[in-house]
């Protein structure tokens, strides 16, 4: 029997023009703004999660290599904690690997509820998987981290495991963060757990590297925002008229990546036109470092109790096993 279920092939080609319309709507918004910036949630093309996947071997990209280990250490505990016949909800799951380690490691899963924005990532994971674990059920939901997901009845009230690994969570601000963690909560269920992959603080030697590496291929990533607007939105960005730039902010305690026009530019997007000076950036992401204590206070502000948290031997990257359990 092949229990590889798929809501993807349900999509209908409304889904996908909403989603452009959406993407439309949010480039026109942001590069209108006195500060222009671009949401990091577009990069996420098909070739934009190859070149994520590219990213997290990247010899100064540490987060992706040190949260396996921290998992595949840490495994059995994350086990023994889950009840029988639980749903593991993915946040983000991109390519699935690091979700393999968890999939073995836990006996007795009902189903595997993979999210992701990019349906490319969806399909080829689920195809990995139909092959590595043909007896897991997985039902992959294109969308956001708030997208609905429709079950089948046996499935719909199992307890539920909530995975957000890989920093993901720092793409957003401080309080946007506790807001989405505690909706996280909300839809997963009172005692329901989150497993949660949080970078932390470090040297900026370390961090800014690992945001523009030597290879370019961050750069690559950065500027191949443009090449999807280009094609989707019918834009006439000049590649080589914008830089890849990655800061750390002190203040605000993260990594920013930015595209820097290296002229004063007109550039046309679907009927609108966007003027840029010579040096004006365009503020594409975010990516939040925490420390432990920093994290484990903003988990309890969105309604959870951390029952365990884990480090690397480096101290590079954390992994907190939280429970929800609002007041
Ligand atoms: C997927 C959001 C966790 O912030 O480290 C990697 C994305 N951007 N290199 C991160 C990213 C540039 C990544 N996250």
């Amino acid at each position: 029997m092949n229990t590889n279920d798929t809501s993807l092939a349900s999509r209908t080609a409304n889904d996908f023009s909403a989603d452009k319309m959406e993407f439309a709507a949010d480039v026109i918004a942001g590069l209108s703004q006195p500060r222009k910036s671009l949401s990091c949630r577009w990069f996420y093309d098909a070739r934009g999660s190859a070149l994520f996947e590219d990213i997290t071997e990247l010899p100064e990209y540490y987060p992706t290599r040190t949260e396996t280990l921290i998992l595949r250490a840490h495994a059995e505990e994350i086990a023994a904690r889950t009840k029988a016949g639980s749903l593991l909800v993915e946040y983000g799951s991109g390519s699935s690997r690091k979700t393999e380690i968890l999939l073995s490691a836990i006996a007795s899963l009902a189903a595997y509820v993979p999210i992701d924005v990019s349906d490319a990532a969806l399909e080829e994971a689920r195809v990995r998987l139909a092959e590595r674990m043909p007896d897991l059920r997985v039902f992959p939901v294109v969308g956001d981290f708030l997208a609905e997901i429709d079950l089948p009845k046996d499935l719909a009230r199992r307890p539920r495991l909530g995975f957000f690994p890989g920093s993901t969570i720092g793409n957003l601000t401080r309080s946007a963060a506790a807001d989405l963690l505690h909706t996280m909560g909300l839809r997963l269920g009172s005692s329901s757990r989150l497993v949660v992959g949080v970078d932390l603080v470090k040297d900026p030697a370390v961090l800014v590297p690992a945001y523009d590496d030597a290879q370019g291929v961050t750069a690559a990533f950065n500027l191949n925002l443009l090449t999807r607007i280009n094609r989707e939105l019918d834009g006439d960005f000049d590649l080589d008229q914008f830089r890849h730039e990655a800061i750390w902010n002190a203040g605000e305690s993260r990594i920013e990546m930015h595209l820097l026009s290296l002229r004063a530019q007109r550039v046309h997007i679907l009927d609108k036109t966007f003027e840029f000076g010579a040096g004006e950036h365009v503020h594409t992401e975010n990516s939040h470092k925490y420390s432990l204590d920093d994290f484990t206070a903003l988990a309890r502000r969105a309604g959870y109790r951390t029952l365990d948290r884990w480090v690397d031997d480096k101290s590079l990257f954390s992994v907190h096993d939280l429970v929800f359990d609002p007041a």
